[in-house]
């Protein structure tokens, strides 16, 4: 291995040098514990230490990394205290995730490092929302993101790494090539010569390098680094280099030919850094050995701390409490918003006559009456204005105005920077949204429809949801979800499919039906510091109109509406639905129907839920959505549980067939819940 000087100063090639020994001899310590059976499993990066010391040293201390599973080198470079690591290791209180994840699945904004979720992948896109962050800012920052071999076939790669050049990116894009992803040789996982070629297809520049030398590795990211941010652009490094050891401790390696340990034996990371560095006479065989004394030391008497630390004593309501980030929304802002527009809408909220859910209220100066669209409009327009920092992102959403026109006229108000148009790939988009909260931003996606959600569905579930609970970072985004049926639109243009977000902790999940709530959830939503998904019927967009005050105003999260009054029945309902049944009900005057508008689905207004069955002692869950394993099984089930000695008859739900949406229109209307609500209606009432 041929090692350049580079005009590195001895103390910082010394620095180095300890750098790169410390996750070397806590690895070895580790499998030392791991076969007395103090430690589970381990994820070895023997032999690829180069790669994380190296990078994170060419990094500055204040610039976001993205490591992964073989990069303890990252974490100790960051110089995190090895006993809270070995906490964290332990799943102990005191480690950076309080006990809730693995290994080095976590992230630690002290030390600006946000670490992977399982999935190989969705880390990527992350990186180009901190870099979009910093060039927003004018920052002269990158990002560094790491990805193995096998990593590359994942598609949120080619999202991220396509996302990143369209947009003109400082994101150094690591990939160590390390022989093997689990078994699989590199020969069953990709085609191309070597993966830096993949660069050119993305229109970005990319270099292959020994990655078991650390000069080698510390000297390029820095000067890939200053290109970034000089440039704006991305950079992919391959850095070659070898799995010394099984995928984890207890995979073993006899798929792995031998000569291969002993080939690249010869290039070990540390041993021939060593030599290089006595030949230059920066260290003696004895500071060496000296320095390895030290350091063993240090690994002792910090496992010593570790070992010594509180088990997890388990409280339910933190747990549960620590799913959702606190502040934002409703009371906060409520309380610094007493103004005459928020009477307003207050005064709008309560006077609840029927058929109309928000009638204007008698008052001198009438509350201007839009349509459902206009007030989706409004809130985003509003809610730009009063954050600076928010940035809306989605597919033809700048010149084009969106697909519904939503954001029309905003990229001419607001310029590019914030109403940005995305290239085709939801994954990577949903993950830059978290990149850009890492960085303080808040964002807004706007789902093209709520179909497509399927192809960004990883990172809302699993790293948007979860990632307050996992580490304590907050996702500030909100995610548009153009839904629902009615038009013709056939099986990928009008599914329902809140239900699956509803299965998700961590998320909030809203469903306006009228003006009103539309506006004043959205800006609920934008102001809530965490994910919020937030759906709106295509079918309401121009159909409905209803008084909507000028301010800024919000409509808590997590609280029903009782759209009519009744007493022999009650329909528990949300978005399209709720006007199937006040249609319903205005027809069939004789029964005395309690119609509730759910407007948020997670969290559920239990409250209001019980009440409306107290009353009635009959409930009727009316959706869109198909009926097998919706909303309202769950809703039913609840009322079930808690409200058994006030019911009247059983539970009953009136949803669409399980079937997926048809395109013929005479299809569709059958499909539909509305189809079978008069049925389900005397049903119950039958009782
Ligand atoms: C999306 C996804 N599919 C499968 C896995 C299971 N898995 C974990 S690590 C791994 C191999 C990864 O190989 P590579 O990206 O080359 O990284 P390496 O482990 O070699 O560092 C696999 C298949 C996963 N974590 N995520």
């Amino acid at each position: 291995m041929h090692f350049e000087r580079k005009n590195i100063p001895a103390e910082q090639l010394l620095h180095m040098y300890k750098s790169i020994l410390l996750p070397r001899m806590i690895e070895e310590k580790m499998l030392v514990l791991l076969r007395q059976g103090k430690i589970s499993k381990w994820f070895s990066g023997i032999g690829q230490e180069a790669i994380s010391v190296g990078a994170t040293l060419a990094m500055q201390q204040d610039e976001w990394m993205m490591p992964l599973h073989r990069n303890l080198g990252v974490f100790t470079s960051r110089n995190m205290p090895l006993h809270k690591l070995f906490m964290q290791w332990q799943g102990g209180k005191d480690g950076y995730s309080k006990g809730r994840e693995r290994s080095f699945h976590f992230g630690s904004k002290e030390h600006r490092i946000c670490g992977m979720i399982s999935h190989l992948g969705p880390q990527l896109a992350i990186a180009d929302g901190v870099a979009l962050a910093h060039k927003l800012k004018k920052e002269d920052k990158a990002s560094l993101a790491f990805t193995g071999d096998g990593g590359t076939s994942e598609g949120d790669f080619h999202e991220a790494l396509n996302t990143a050049a369209v947009w003109d990116l400082p994101v150094i894009f690591i990939i160590e090539n390390n022989g093997y992803g689990l078994s699989t040789p590199v020969n069953e996982q990709y085609r191309c010569a070597s993966l830096a070629d993949k660069a050119r297809g993305y229109g970005m520049e990319g270099v292959t390098i020994d990655g078991n030398n650390i000069i080698e590795v510390y000297d390029t990211v820095r000067g890939v680094r200053d290109y970034c941010i000089k440039n704006k652009k991305p950079y992919l490094i391959e850095c070659m280099t070898f799995r010394m050891r099984g995928h984890e401790e207890a995979s073993g390696t006899k798929y792995v030919p031998k000569e291969l340990f002993t080939r690249w034996e010869l290039d070990d990371p540390i041993k021939n850094f060593e030599l290089f560095l006595v030949l230059q006479q920066v260290i003696t065989a004895e500071s060496a050995a000296e320095i390895k004394e030290e350091i063993k030391q240090y690994i002792e008497d910090e496992l010593k701390i570790g070992f010594e630390a509180a088990a997890v004593v388990v409280d339910t309501a933190e747990e549960l409490n620590d799913v959702y980030a606190p502040g934002g929304s409703y009371q906060s802002l409520a309380a610094g918003h007493e103004s005459e527009y928020n009477k307003q809408a207050v005064a709008v909220e309560k006077s609840g006559r029927f058929p109309s859910p928000h009638p204007s209220p008698k008052h001198q100066d009438p509350i201007p009456e839009i349509r459902f669209i206009d007030a989706i409009k409004q809130a985003l327009h509003q809610s730009m204005k009063q954050h600076d920092h928010l940035i809306l992102m989605g597919q033809d959403i700048a010149e084009y105005g969106g697909a519904f026109k939503i954001t029309e006229g905003f990229v001419e108000e607001f310029g590019k920077e914030r109403v940005k148009n995305t290239p085709l790939c939801e994954s990577a988009i949903v993950g830059a949204a978290l990149g850009l909260s890492l960085e303080g931003y808040k964002s807004m996606m706007e789902m093209q429809f709520a179909d497509f959600v399927t192809v960004g569905f990883n990172q809302i579930v699993n790293n948007l949801a979860k990632i307050h609970y996992r580490w304590g970072q907050n996702a500030d985004v909100v995610i548009r979800m153009p839904t629902g049926g009615g038009m013709g639109a056939g099986p990928f243009h009008s599914q329902s499919n809140e239900a699956w977000f509803v299965h998700t902790p961590g998320l909030k999940v809203v469903y306006p039906s009228t003006a009103y709530d539309a506006k004043g959830l959205l800006v609920a939503a934008i102001n809530d510091p965490n994910p919020v998904l937030y759906f709106e019927h295509k079918g309401l967009y121009r159909s409905i109109s209803g008084p909507v005050p000028e301010a800024c105003y919000e409509v808590e999260i997590g609280k029903a509406r009782i759209v009519k009054e009744g007493s022999d029945m009650s329909v528990i309902t949300y978005g399209a639905a709720v006007y199937w049944a006040i249609d319903y009900a205005e027809k069939h005057q004789a029964v005395s129907i309690e119609i509730i508008d759910l407007r948020t689905l997670l969290p559920l207004d239990y409250e209001a839920i019980k009440t409306t069955v107290e009353k009635t002692g009959k409930a009727l869950i009316l959706h869109e959505d198909t009926l097998t394993g919706g909303i309202g099984a769950e809703i039913s089930a609840w009322i079930t549980e808690h409200c058994f000695e006030h019911l009247d008859a059983p539970v009953m739900r009136c949803a669409s067939l399980d079937t997926p949406i048809p395109f013929n229109i005479e299809l569709e209307k059958n499909f539909m819940a509305s189809a079978r609500l008069g049925e389900m209606v005397e049903k119950l009432m039958k009782y």
